[in-house]
């Protein structure tokens, strides 16, 4: 499929001139001379960053390597009106957005900072340095589609980030209620998304597959891209796209896991522009 590869920069040494002149067709073009000039095989480290299919498990990597926040390239935009969010760029209001903990963790529409319109959604950490455990701040929206979607995209913008605990990160987490088709037995099946701030899972959940877009730290003061193919990562990591499911649950978060006393966690975090639904 295509996706998360629009807004990518070429993989760090593959940097041959001409790719870069000419763009990324004339990668998969040079690839492809490459096979076939080579078709005893010993040429494969150009033609490899190119497969001529895609390469469709590729999504984990909208983000670059390390740094990621520089692709400000837009990319190609889904269709908004197959959108499945309701008020995606909280342009109506704060509804049907809530907060599972809204007295604890909640968010607030803002108007300091829009990716478009004038607003975005705000979730303002202030947990003093005494606060312990887990705690989360959420902007939650549930559907109910026939079919699984199958792209999620959105943006995200870090103001302040000061970190109470190694484990104080941003992510999106996909969760199918009631599935029918999917092994565990469990009320539900997730897949999470880590964004920023953590490089490897926070705990171990057994209803839930972890899949990284980003593990560097919050870049300051831009908008960061994110995507995925949530349903080929479903595929991938649960072995179906969800059927028969319930409803779908979908929490864009920030967080922390495992805090002791010592530091204060403080973040504000907006998020503008949600879409799930069929990839652009
Ligand atoms: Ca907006």
């Amino acid at each position: 499929m295509r996706n998360a590869r629009i807004g990518t920069t070429p993989p760090a040494g593959s940097g041959s001139v001409l790719p870069r002149l000419f763009g990324r067709y004339s990668v998969v073009v040079l690839a492809v001379a490459a096979i076939a000039l080579s078709c005893n095989g010993d040429g494969s480290e150009t033609a490899t960053p190119t497969v001529p299919d895609g390469g469709g498990s590729e999504t984990a990597t909208p983000t670059a390597p390390d740094g990621g926040g520089n692709e400000t390239a837009t990319p190609a935009a889904p269709d908004a009106a197959a959108n499945l969010f309701l008020n995606p760029s909280l342009e109506d209001g704060t509804d049907p957005w809530f907060s599972l903990k809204p007295d604890d963790g909640p968010f607030t529409r803002s108007d300091a900072f829009a990716h478009s319109g004038k607003y975005s959604a705000k979730l303002e950490m202030r947990d003093p340095a005494a606060a312990t455990g887990a705690k989360v701040y959420y902007l939650v929206q549930e559907i109910t589609p026939k079919e699984f979607p199958e792209f999620l995209s959105g943006n995200y913008r870090v103001e302040k980030w000061q970190k109470g605990t190694a484990k104080q990160y941003l992510q999106f987490v996909v969760i199918a209620f009631g599935v029918d088709n999917l092994a565990g037995g469990y009320p539900n099946h997730q897949i999470r998304y880590p964004l920023a701030g953590i490089d490897s899972p926070p705990f171990a959940i057994s209803n839930a597959h972890f899949r990284f877009l980003g593990k560097d730290q919050p870049v300051l003061g831009e908008w960061v891209h994110f995507e995925a193919n949530v349903k080929e990562d479903f595929e991938r990591l649960w072995g179906a796209a969800p059927k028969g499911f319930d409803k779908l649950r979908i929490l864009f978060e920030v967080r922390w896991d495992d805090k002791a006393p010592g530091n204060t966690a403080e973040a504000d975090v907006y998020y503008d522009d949600l879409y799930f639904g069929p990839a652009p």
